[in-house]
């Protein structure tokens, strides 16, 4: 690890001297300052995840000066649905594009990881939008179910995929907050070839990453079921 951590260091190419200018929107809300959740899309109970302040300051991920290579980059991070039943839905997630990401990226996941002391196997994906520069909303149709990936007490990894090599990609990252040392990254081009904490890397903070749980069944998941009294 040792030997690593310079090209770790080395290549990451930090966001920092281009701070947000304006205030950013979340797309698809109609509200300004994103801070704003989606409004529920199903009903029953909601409960929005993420950590940190959802603004960002910096953004982090693997890419050369130009944005032409540094993919896959992997982002994870911890949250904890804690009204939330045993089994629970996501009907939404949020993630910022920090600047000087690559316009040319064309696909992006939105990935639900299985719980444990790093984020495990992946337990759902589903594509998600990617603009630059901007927050990026995808509302999950059917809603994504969340269920045998959490720890007891509602716990999981929320976060991104971008698979191509020939892009740079750099997530936003809220530093103002502190860090809950919750936020993973693995790229495999700058040395990380397991996810690795933020603050293992230098670069302490909390991935701009949101998503929004939903208690409820969904209609297409109902049987009816009889019982022998
Ligand atoms: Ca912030």
């Amino acid at each position: 690890m040792r030997r690593l951590m310079p090209v770790i260091t080395g290549l990451l190419i930090l966001g920092a001297g281009a701070a947000v200018a304006e205030p950013p929107t979340l797309k698809g809300t109609g509200s300004a300052g994103g801070v704003t959740a989606p409004p529920p899309e199903h009903g029953g109970a909601t409960e929005v995840l993420q950590v940190g302040d959802f603004t960002p300051e910096i953004g982090i991920g693997c890419s050369n000066e130009n944005g032409t290579s540094g993919g896959p980059n992997s982002m994870a991070l911890q949250v904890t649905a804690t009204s939330m039943p045993p089994t629970f839905y996501l009907q939404s997630a949020t993630y910022y594009s920090f600047t000087q990401s690559s316009p040319t990226i064309t696909q992006m996941l939105f990935a639900i990881r299985v719980d444990g002391p790093s984020p495990g196997a992946t337990a759902a994906v589903a594509p998600i939008p990617f603009l630059v520069d901007e927050f990026n909303v995808a509302v999950f149709e059917p809603r994504l179910p969340v269920g045998e990936a959490t720890a007891p007490g509602g716990r999981f990894y929320i976060g991104l995929i971008q698979s191509q090599t020939d892009v740079g990609f750099r997530a936003g990252v809220d530093t103002s907050s502190g860090s809950d040392m919750t936020s993973y990254i693995r790229a495999p081009a700058c040395g990380a070839a397991n996810f690795t904490l933020l603050d293992t890397l230098g670069f302490p903070g909390n991935w701009v990453i949101r998503a929004i749980a939903n208690e409820l069944i969904p209609v297409e998941l109902m049987t009816f079921q009889v019982s022998d009294g």
